[in-house]
């Protein structure tokens, strides 16, 4: 593993770090723009005091942390895989350049003890999860990490209400950032209630503090809404996602390639106001994500 040098200072010194993964900049976001949301993700987080490190796979070296033209390249570059946790050996092996997903990168960052990491979505169940079987391995891969991750709830293409069976079935605890129904991705809210809320970043860091006192070796996901003036009309987003579904099916889009299609269709039926939403709620996320590193470090300091 090679790490930045401001990581590696960063967790000499003890200070607080966010991990941030590669594929929502490789497959989530359209070129350009996914260069400038990855650098803008990396400014809040350092704005708030706390240490960037996007995790990806760099001719077959784990990184953590991304020096500029690595970050660019990994951004423009056309042959990045997206690598999941069973993809991390054969990309490694065969000096593969791979952007790691929720899965790979907490894995990896749990490995450089790194464990708050911000996203804008999760994996999940879809919505043909019946016929298809496709479900996420961000899932598992929560189930075994003892990670805290923020992000606006699953992705909104998925079928929510399984996902969040799924994840109680997987001991993935789920807490509402100042909410109890919840987020929906691009969109505020969904139908659904969660059980646990918070009204700031140092309830978070006592709720890591208990967790890992407990030896509980499953994630914490902090669902964090998008404020309603930010998201993404929802008579918008229910037109666009059917198209979307049928789209896909009809062209017999599947395995790992159906996540990015969709989201790339969001951003061009759109015709951009999705990007601006992601956007949004990407850097709203790193910005908690820094904040509960920040208070985890301060209650750590306290406990000794
Ligand atoms: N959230 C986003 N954009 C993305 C993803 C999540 O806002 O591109 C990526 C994440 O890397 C997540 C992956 O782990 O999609 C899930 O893909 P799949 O459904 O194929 O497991
Ligand atoms: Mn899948």
């Amino acid at each position: 593993m090679q790490y930045s040098r401001e990581v590696a200072q960063a967790l000499e010194d003890q200070r607080p770090v966010v991990a941030l993964e590669s594929t929502i900049i490789s497959h989530g976001l359209p070129r350009p723009e996914n260069l400038r949301v990855a650098t803008q993700v990396e400014s809040t987080v350092r704005a708030r005091g706390a240490t960037p490190a996007t995790i990806a796979i760099v001719d077959g070296v784990v990184h953590i942390g991304l020096e500029a033209p690595d970050l660019t390249r990994l951004a423009l570059d056309d042959n990045v895989v997206k690598t999941s946790v069973r993809d991390i050996a054969p990309t490694v092996a065969s000096g593969a350049t791979g952007a790691t997903t929720v899965a790979a990168t907490s894995h990896l960052a749990a490995l450089a003890k790194i464990t708050i990491f911000a996203t804008g979505g999760l994996g999940g169940v879809h919505r043909q999860a019946r016929e298809s079987w496709d479900e996420s391995a961000d899932l598992v891969a929560l189930s075994k990490t003892a990670t805290t991750v923020i992000c606006s709830g699953v992705k909104s293409v998925l079928d929510v209400a399984a996902t969040l069976e799924r994840l109680e079935s997987l001991n993935v605890a789920v807490v509402g950032y100042q909410t109890h129904a919840f987020p929906g991705f691009y969109l505020t809210s969904t139908e659904h209630r969660i059980d646990w809320s918070v009204n700031d970043e140092h309830q978070v860091a006592q709720i890591i503090a208990a967790r890992d006192a407990a030896d509980v070796s499953s994630a914490l996901i902090v669902a964090n809404p998008l404020p309603p003036e930010l998201q993404l009309d929802p008579d918008v987003h229910a037109q666009v996602l059917a198209e979307g579904i049928a789209l896909a099916r009809t062209r017999n889009i599947h395995g790992k390639a159906v996540t990015p299609f969709l989201l790339d269709h969001f951003h061009r039926q759109t015709h951009g106001a999705s990007l601006v939403v992601n956007e949004h709620l990407i850097v709203r996320n790193a910005d908690l994500a820094a904040r509960i590193a920040v208070a985890s470090v301060a209650t750590a300091r306290k406990q000794v």
